[in-house]
């Protein structure tokens, strides 16, 4: 977007205006690929607090950035100045038939969530938002707009929930009672002055724990709360150094982020395959083996794995996280054997986690 003090003051609208605007945004973005569209205001309420407890208690760990922003996380005129309202969308990603549970059972086969099996949605999402402005811009002249998917400080769940998307579930993530939780979020912060949407105030969660149960890591430790120093999705992508011991055992074949707490959510049956060619799974990420993977060279990776979220991890933690899922296979003479031959290439960190993964071929 512009800079703030650049952000041109739209043409007043009156009410009706407004209205009808809303009303075309609404089916401009569906027409654009978002399954649904919300307005919100830019006033967080308790969330704000919740975001403050939740860095208190440390539960971010080494996500700095989730306690860098101060106030500009929780409230968006102050990352934005001039922002009046945030056109909150959601983009359903679930590839049809990868047969989750079938690879989460067989522990040669790699696990990657199915967020990250496609093209990197950032890109795509905040292209579609910027050609929904454009499309607004056409309309009522130029206004101030900046378009938000999950790269900065923005509390998205909270504020989609405000606009009408869904609750807060058991798993932290936001859920639609039509459609699940396999859905990405995006905003686009205007300076216009448009009709809020009613937030969605009821929580189907009810007393449902399924998500608590199937964590593998107990990261989730109720009320909506969790810690995710230990959750498998913050150890394989976010954690930069040694993963803690302990957890390893638990994380099984996952080697790039988790959806077992999608996967037992009850409501994620209504959930509908994507419809966008980009989320579907490229270089048969969804039925490699954990070895075919491992023997990936860096050259390799970085082709693979361009366009791509995984890119985010790099080839260090990729090799870490691989070595170990290694470690969780049954014991096996030719997965020794390639550990082995990958100890004298591998960096320290890589090093560290293989000969963990030889420790427990041996035990
Ligand atoms: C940091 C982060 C992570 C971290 C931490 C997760 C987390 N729950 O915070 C890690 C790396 C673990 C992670 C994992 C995943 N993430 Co993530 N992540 C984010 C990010 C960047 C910030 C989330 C955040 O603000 N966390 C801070 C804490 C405070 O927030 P919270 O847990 O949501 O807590 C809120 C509530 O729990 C409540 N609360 C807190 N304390 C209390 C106490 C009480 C008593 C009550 C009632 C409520 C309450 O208030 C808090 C503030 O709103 C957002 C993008 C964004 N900018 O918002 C994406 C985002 C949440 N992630 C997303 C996705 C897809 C995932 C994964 C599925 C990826 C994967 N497959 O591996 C997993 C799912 C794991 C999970 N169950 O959350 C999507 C979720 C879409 C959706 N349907 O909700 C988002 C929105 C990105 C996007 N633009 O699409 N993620």
């Amino acid at each position: 977007m512009s800079a703030p003090s650049a952000s041109p003051t739209p043409t007043p609208l009156s009410s009706t205006q407004l209205s009808a605007l809303s009303q075309n945004i609404k089916h401009w973005a569906q027409a654009l690929g978002f399954q649904q569209v919300g307005i919100s205001g830019v006033d967080p309420g308790i969330q704000a607090e919740y975001l403050e407890q939740w860095v208190a208690a440390g539960y971010h760990g080494e996500m700095h950035y989730m306690a860098a922003h101060g106030r500009k996380r929780a409230y968006p005129a102050e990352l934005e100045p001039g922002t009046l309202r945030l056109i909150c969308v959601r983009m359903d990603y679930l590839p049809a038939d990868t047969q989750m549970a079938q690879c989460l059972s067989n522990p040669e086969q790699a696990y990657i969530s199915r967020y990250a099996l496609g093209r990197d949605y950032h890109k795509l999402i905040r292209k579609r938002l910027q050609q929904l402005a454009e499309r607004i811009q056409a309309t009522i002249g130029p206004f101030g707009h900046r378009a938000f998917v999950d790269s900065a400080p923005v509390l998205e769940k909270a504020f989609a929930q405000q606009a009408g998307l869904g609750w807060m579930g058991q798993n932290t993530l936001l859920i639609n009672p039509k459609a699940g939780s396999w859905f990405f979020l995006g905003e686009l912060f205007v300076n216009l002055p448009l009709p809020v949407d009613p937030p969605y105030t009821k929580n189907h969660c009810g007393s449902c724990q399924s998500c608590l149960k199937r964590c593998p890591t107990g990261a989730l430790l109720g009320n909506g709360l969790m810690d995710a120093r230990r959750c498998i999705s913050y150890l394989s992508i976010e954690l930069k150094g040694s993963i803690p011991e302990p957890l390893r055992p638990l994380m099984g074949n996952r080697i790039y982020g988790c959806d077992d707490c999608q996967i037992a959510c009850p409501w994620n049956r209504f959930a509908r395959p994507t419809s966008e060619a980009d989320f579907l799974p490229r270089h048969q990420l969804e039925t490699s083996s954990l070895m075919q993977l491992f023997q990936w060279t860096e050259a390799e990776f970085l082709t693979r794995t361009e366009g791509s979220p995984i890119r985010r991890a790099g080839y260090e933690r990729w090799s870490r996280n691989l070595a170990v899922a290694l470690g969780n296979v049954p014991s096996n003479p030719a997965i020794q054997q390639a550990l082995k031959q990958r100890l004298n290439s591998a960096s320290p960190l890589v090093a560290e986690h293989i000969n963990w993964a030889l420790k427990q071929h041996t035990i």
